[in-house]
């Protein structure tokens, strides 16, 4: 409450009314140690309801995390503290996950609990056997990221993920009950969870659930009645205390009923030094691990720490270049799914921490290789996730899986229903995580499904999205290395749009360079002079190579580029990049939107694309129906000259 006086803003209300809770839970029970923030058998905590960061910034100040200082306290909400508005994953040691907008942590702490799961079926309990615990918001209860998370973490059983409620009743515009009347007991019963109520400043009582859910044999919910701000005179219990300073004479007040004397920011030395002995109590559970992880086979540790390190395995490249190669040598006519879905099968073999998954669209992305089983419930020896009809809780797990670290997630859906798991996508790309999504049907092509399910501005709200890189690769060749550059990117989300309709081999050449690397390349230069370039992404490549040959027939000097991914173009050196676009006029085609495409295209630049929503058709009557055809941009381009 002090601290949130100090930057006149913050939400005193929930650290106040959960600090019980959280007190016995890291007195008592959490497993970590202050002074090796990232061990990784650690227990995971996770900040659902982010916006009482300053629970979290207390806690971690008090078991003497190193770099949250008492300055960082009084600095909450500053430019340039550890200490932001909601807990931001690598501000400071100790934060697990960036939470803020509901239900995400709830939502990452699935995926944590899976991973701790799968490691541990692989490495043993031996050397991974951890909880996850979360603090949960009524927000994040509502929110219907919540329900596709309990809903999986049920599915599969995962009963070393315990959540608390802070059953407040209380939110932002008052009491809950203007708005929410579930039943989050029955709801939780009903996904296959241990779920109980009790009283959330009843230390014994809290002690006694967390007993009780730790011999659980399904996920626990603990409802914790509590009293939002508790021990403030007039504010407690009510919507007032949620996201506002309490004010001097509340606070005043709240200091005489909870009987501290101590003035703002001040740890009196008796109650510090028993704080700093919880933070070191993991301490010899940490050594003792370690001395466990000594003491394993040397290469089952040495695969424990390259996974740990974020090393890929060496034989990726080997593996890329050999499909490639292969891919050259079939010169087969491939759908990007489906190319995609023969380097998994490949990559899977080499690359162990590929966890993968989709959102029940599996026969569709391509997403499981010939070797992945599936991950059950009381068998987590699998590497492939059903994550079921549930897009945003799939991202929003695959976020945690990546955050839990030693896994590398992917998962797949259509294009068109990154909408509904954008939020997740955000805070992976926010947090810097290497989680990759396989999005399919990513144009008109896609066909007969219609307008419902082609996707037409998704890459340019993808491509707007900081952090993400989207890739939308022309070919089997591309698509290789495209998985190459997403798997070699572990600070960054990557996302591959593929088609599901076929494509020619465009790559033909044999050289072993990635060209996708520097983002845009010169597929086909102009024979002589360039007279005009040509910018296309994914199956729209193989139409601009008609569109020169076109030209050609009449003399005319077209080059082709290749774009699959904007943003590393963007980040190539500008002589390249110069080279690459060229002086004369340049016409652009990707079946969807306009918009973003103007940076390239210059002032006389022309766009072949779409101009609103598509429709129910065969895919290959639909770019002749909106006029992306190579007879089409011939055209444009002759315009132009
Ligand atoms: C997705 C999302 N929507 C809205 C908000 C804004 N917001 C912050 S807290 C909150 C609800 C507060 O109620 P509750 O979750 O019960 O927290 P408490 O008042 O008990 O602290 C809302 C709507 C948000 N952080 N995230």
């Amino acid at each position: 409450m002090d601290a949130v006086e100090q930057a006149k803003s913050g939400h005193p209300g929930m650290p106040m009314g959960m600090a019980d809770v959280a007190t016995v839970l890291f007195t008592q029970f959490l497993r970590f140690d202050s002074q090796a923030a990232d061990w990784p058998d650690r227990d995971r905590f996770v900040l659902s309801a982010g916006h009482g960061s300053m629970l979290l910034y207390a806690l971690l100040h008090l078991t003497g995390y190193a770099d949250m200082t008492i300055d960082e306290l009084k600095r909450f909400r500053q430019l340039g503290s550890r200490t932001a508005g909601h807990p931001e994953r690598g501000h400071a040691s100790g934060i697990e996950t960036t939470t803020g907008p509901l239900g995400q942590g709830l939502g990452n702490s699935v995926g944590m609990a899976i991973a701790e799961r799968l490691l541990a079926a692989e490495f043993g309990d031996e050397i991974v056997d951890h909880r996850t615990y979360v603090i949960a918001s009524d927000g994040d209860l509502m929110e219907g990221v919540s329900h596709e998370a309990a809903s999986l973490a049920g599915h599969l059983g995962l009963n070393k993920l315990i959540v608390f409620y802070d059953d407040n009743a209380v939110s932002i515009d008052g009491p809950t009950e203007l708005a929410f009347s579930d039943d989050p007991l029955l709801r939780f019963r009903g996904y296959g969870w241990a779920a109980e109520r009790i009283d959330g400043h009843d230390h014994a009582a809290i002690a006694d659930a967390i007993r009780r859910a730790q011999k659980s044999d399904r996920p626990s919910l603990i409802a914790c009645r509590t009293v939002i701000a508790f021990g403030a005179p007039t504010k407690a219990g009510t919507a007032a205390a949620h996201g506002a300073p309490l004010g001097a004479a509340e606070i005043a007040g709240a200091r005489e009923r909870l009987g501290w004397v101590e003035p703002s920011f001040v740890i009196p030395a008796d109650i510090r030094a028993e704080w700093r002995a919880v933070g070191a109590r993991g301490a010899r559970e940490r050594r003792d691990w370690e001395a466990r992880l000594r003491s394993q086979p040397p290469e089952r540790r040495a695969e424990f720490l390259r996974r740990r390190g974020n090393e890929l395995p060496p034989s990726l490249d080997t593996a890329i270049a050999k499909l490639c190669a292969d891919f050259r040598q079939a010169n087969a006519k491939l759908a990007t799914r489906q190319s995609s879905g023969m380097i998994l099968d490949s990559l899977t073999k080499v690359v162990p921490e590929l966890v993968g998954g989709s959102a029940d669209l599996t026969p569709s992305n391509n997403t499981k290789a010939k070797d992945q089983k599936d991950v059950r419930r009381g068998d987590f020896s699998g590497r492939y996730i059903r994550y079921g009809v549930r897009e945003h809780g799939m991202a929003a797990a695959m976020n945690g899986i990546a955050a839990h670290g030693g896994l590398i997630p992917y998962g797949g859906t259509f294009l068109t229903f990154s909408d509904y798991a954008r939020p997740s996508i955000r805070l992976a790309a926010f947090m810097g995580l290497g989680v990759i999504y396989v999005m399919t049907h990513d144009s008109i092509g896609l066909g007969e499904d219609g307008p419902t399910h082609q996707p037409v501005e998704h890459l340019a709200a993808l491509r707007a999205m900081p952090g993400l890189y989207v890739y939308r690769p022309a070919d089997a060749v591309e698509t290789a290395e495209c998985w190459a550059l997403a798997l070699h990117r572990r600070d960054a989300p990557s996302l591959l749009a593929l088609t599901r309709q076929s494509l020619p081999l465009l790559r033909q050449e044999t050289a072993s360079e990635n060209r996708s690397a520097r983002g845009a390349y010169v597929l086909a230069e102009a024979d002589g002079a360039r007279q005009v370039t040509f910018l296309a992404t994914g199956s729209e490549v193989s139409i601009a190579i008609g569109a020169r040959e076109a030209l050609r027939r009449d003399g005319i000097r077209a080059a082709v580029i290749s774009m699959p991914c904007w943003e590393l173009f963007e980040s190539a050196p500008k002589d390249y990049r110069d080279m690459v676009l060229g002086s004369a006029p340049r016409v652009a085609v990707e079946a969807a939107v306009r918009l973003g495409w103007d940076r390239w295209l210059g002032p006389r630049g022309a766009f072949i694309g779409m101009e609103g929503y598509g429709a129910s058709a065969p895919g290959e009557a639909l770019f002749p129906h909106f006029g992306i055809t190579p007879e089409k941009v011939a055209e444009a381009a002759r315009s132009l000259l």
